[in-house]
């Protein structure tokens, strides 16, 4: 079997955590390409869920006097609650202590096994229990505290099964060498790249300090590192290892979006288990950038988590959704607060998008009895630059998606939407109509449907609920989404008489 299906997926999110803002955004990203390769009419795997094992998780747990399991079933919940409030449209939703992965991580540990890529030896190292990373001396450079996270690492000596992460520095460059889009941003291939030029240590794959977790096939006492497990879990999906046929058919995954924090993991230890058990990578891994809230990293202690669902109480799923990925350039890092989130309802969703269709099918209503009329005059230069812009817009949307680079897409199209804004003021149908100028009057609003028209599909991945609700008001009798990416390349799809509706503003605007 070949491969069929645009594989997409999101990080496993660990269950000892609410979600917050920083998670959200992985996985609004995420559902934003799914949205977008389905408008183009691929067929979609988009996978997010949930790494339930591990160390950190058996602690939370026991300190409430707590199941592993029962907390895990307890949060899990919360994540999925979240992602139906968000409007994800995952595919499937994967939890590490489902029977299928613990089976699939198996297998997998047993391949690379047989491949000789692991075997026994003894650990001794810094370990950070919180990150589940060991660090060695020089990382800590003289302290005694985790270089990520800050916290106290403790000394830990275990036996331990390692895997042969040293004999893949080579292949792994190699790699990165023939696949240079691999690794996005490019700043970041380069970390990694310089990363794996330091030399590669072989890397510890078992614990026997706790039990939480999958055991080693055939010794029990230990239990596989999370990372080992949790990665798996992308593969797990897609049918490995039972049903080879529907796993050629979705793997390998053509994006992997992660936050920077766990690019290393992503990029040098997942292919490198991938390439000892004899299977395809990964096509791409894209580290996005980290969110601080007023300037200051998230954190519980500090109160300034921002919880996703207190946004969308207030101001809506799309907002969340909008904000996110208009405010930063994918890749960087960016600082969420209520004023700058504020400021854009306000500026770019109220005033430019709303107005635009609401002062458009408002004119439809009050000259044309809200018929979208007959566009007779035959196209005038105005109407000549308003579908070259259309056509070039559509056009730079897609190039960026491709290139996952959502920030250009919108500013393509709120560009537009500013032209467009321009064009209802320059054209001023108010005028025409009061000159009884009818057929001029009627190709300008023609010409505004079908710009709004264009406009909810190039829309539709990121605020998919204002889009469909935009498509139900300018009364076209086909559902969006049977729609075509494609068909936003095509101008004139517009049909005189359908039926619109101006409808209460799309979005509300804010006091700050
Ligand atoms: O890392 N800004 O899970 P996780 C941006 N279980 N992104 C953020 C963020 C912030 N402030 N905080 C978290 C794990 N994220 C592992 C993954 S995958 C095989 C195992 C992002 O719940 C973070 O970068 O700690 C990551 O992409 C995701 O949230 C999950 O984080």
């Amino acid at each position: 079997m070949e491969k069929k299906v645009f594989y997409v997926t999101t990080p496993i999110y660990y269950v000892n955590d609410v979600p917050h803002i920083g998670h959200a955004y992985t996985t609004v990203a995420a559902d934003v390409i799914a949205r977008f390769k389905r408008l183009k009419g691929e067929k979609v795997f988009f996978l997010t869920g949930t790494d339930e094992h591990g160390q950190k998780i058996e602690r939370t747990a026991r300190a409430s006097g707590e199941e592993p399991i029962e907390l895990a079933n307890r949060v899990v919940v919360r994540f999925k609650e979240l992602w139906k409030k968000l409007n994800i449209s995952n595919d499937d939703f994967i939890r590490t202590t489902e029977e299928r992965h613990i089976k699939s991580v198996t297998e997998l540990f047993r391949r690379v096994f047989e491949k000789g890529d692991i075997y026994l030896g003894e650990y001794e190292d810094w370990y950070c229990v919180f990150d589940e990373t060991f660090w060695t001396e020089t990382q800590l450079g003289g302290s005694r505290l985790c270089p990520d996270c800050g916290r106290p690492v403790e000394r830990l000596k275990e036996e331990s099964y390692f895997f042969r992460l040293s004999k893949y520095e080579k292949p792994l460059l190699e790699f990165y060498e023939d696949n240079p889009d691999f690794i996005q941003p490019p700043f970041r291939r380069n970390e990694v790249i310089s990363f794996v030029r330091g030399g590669l240590r072989d890397l510890s794959i078992s614990r026997t300090t706790f039990s939480w977790g999958i055991p080693v096939p055939n010794n029990p006492r230990h239990v596989i590192y999370v990372w080992f497990d949790a990665l798996t879990n992308y593969i797990t999906a897609p049918g490995f290892p039972d049903d080879m046929e529907r796993f050629s058919e979705i793997w390998p995954a053509d994006i992997h979006l992660v936050g920077k924090d766990i690019l290393r993991f992503h990029a040098i230890y997942w292919p490198a288990f991938l390439m000892s058990a004899g299977l395809p990578l990964p096509k791409k891994v894209f580290a996005h950038g980290w969110w601080t809230v007023e300037g200051e990293k998230m954190s519980k202690s500090k109160g300034n988590v921002v919880d996703p669902n207190d946004i969308v109480d207030e101001f809506g799923a799309d907002v969340l959704r909008y904000f996110l990925l208009r405010e930063v350039p994918f890749g960087l890092d960016g600082d969420f607060s209520r004023t700058a989130l504020i400021g854009r309802v306000n500026g770019e969703l109220a005033n430019g998008l709303g107005n635009l269709v609401s002062r458009s099918l408002g004119m439809i209503e009050r000259y044309m009895r809200g018929r979208v009329p007959e566009p007779t005059l035959s196209v005038g230069g105005y109407e000549q630059r308003v579908r070259e812009k259309a056509m070039e817009t559509a056009r730079q949307v897609e190039e960026a998606m491709e290139e996952v680079a959502f920030h250009r897409a919108l500013n393509a199209i709120w560009d537009f939407i500013g032209f467009m804004n321009k064009y209802v003021d320059e054209s001023a149908p108010w005028s025409l109509e009061k000159s009884g100028n009818r057929e001029r009057l009627g190709l300008v609003l023609w010409t505004l449907v079908e710009s709004i028209r264009i406009l909810a599909l190039l829309l539709y991945p990121f605020i998919p609920s204002s889009s469909r609700e935009i498509w139900r008001r300018i009364g076209s009798p086909e559902p969006l989404e049977s729609q075509l990416f494609s068909y936003a390349k095509e101008w004139g799809l517009t049909r005189p008489g359908w039926q619109v509706e101006k409808g209460r503003a799309l979005f509300p605007r804010y006091e700050r």
